[in-house]
């Protein structure tokens, strides 16, 4: 069995979560049939927050690990690291089957969240805090855009529900979002308003058909009007 690993963009906050560090996120795609366990070690003086489900960190050995992992389908785990330079190893076992990658730890030379890679490629300004700051106008900011994997500079390049229906046969809402943002750590939130609208999480099941997540929130239609979005999820585990 081999454990392919991919590294997708990486980055900070969505504007309404306060979260530092520089976020990475790690797709994993077990091939065979017995079930992957993975291991990542942070370099010496860094510390990692976890985001994604399915893991826990020991601070002491500076390990986080996740699994078992079902091989049949792709895996993302999520975190923001903080402090400390060199390698990111992952590891995953079984051991007979162990495959080993290491990921540099990326820069952040003006320390403002936005790795010095997504900067230079988006001519964003290594040396003063542009994080907050919004050029395309779409809502999103620099910050959120890294994290997300979207364009700071294209305002069509952005998280956006594409579609949404209710589907009487599943009694659910149906939300389609195009399949990048799949790996994503996203939340469905639901308010009966949108006048001091109260936001509340749901639970949503997400699978990937074709080029689009498709989100299902069961429930619905008994009471009248209900308002949903979907931000990203930069909330802690406990
Ligand atoms: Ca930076
Ligand atoms: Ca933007
Ligand atoms: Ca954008």
């Amino acid at each position: 069995m081999t454990l392919k690993l991919i590294l997708i963009a990486a980055l900070a906050s969505c504007s309404s979560v306060a979260a530092s560090g520089i976020p990475y996120r790690i797709e994993l795609s077990p091939t065979g049939s017995k079930s992957v366990f993975v291991t990542v070690s942070i370099p010496q003086g860094a510390t990692a927050r976890r985001l994604s489900h399915n893991g826990r960190v020991d601070p002491a050995l500076a390990l986080m690990k996740w699994g078992p992992l079902d091989p049949t389908r792709v895996h993302a785990i999520s975190f923001l690291l903080e402090g400390g330079s060199g390698n990111l190893t992952v590891t995953s076992s079984p051991v007979e089957n162990a495959a080993v990658t290491t990921i540099p730890v990326r820069e952040d030379t003006d320390n403002d969240g936005v790795p010095d890679d997504f900067e230079q490629q988006h001519q964003l300004h290594i040396g003063n805090d542009d994080s907050a700051e919004d050029p395309d106008g779409d809502g999103f900011t620099n910050r959120d855009e890294a994290f997300l994997g979207t364009d700071p500079n294209r305002a069509d390049d952005v998280l956006k529900v594409s579609s949404s229906e209710y589907s009487i046969a599943d009694e659910a809402f149906i939300f389609h979002l195009p399949a990048k943002f799949a790996s994503i750590p996203l939340i469905v939130e639901t308010s009966p308003t949108l006048d001091n609208a109260l936001w509340r999480s749901v639970d949503a099941e997400m699978e990937i058909i074709g080029d689009e997540a498709i989100f299902e929130v069961k429930g619905g239609l008994a009471n009248t009007r209900q308002f949903f979005r979907v931000r990203p999820d930069l909330t802690e585990e406990e």
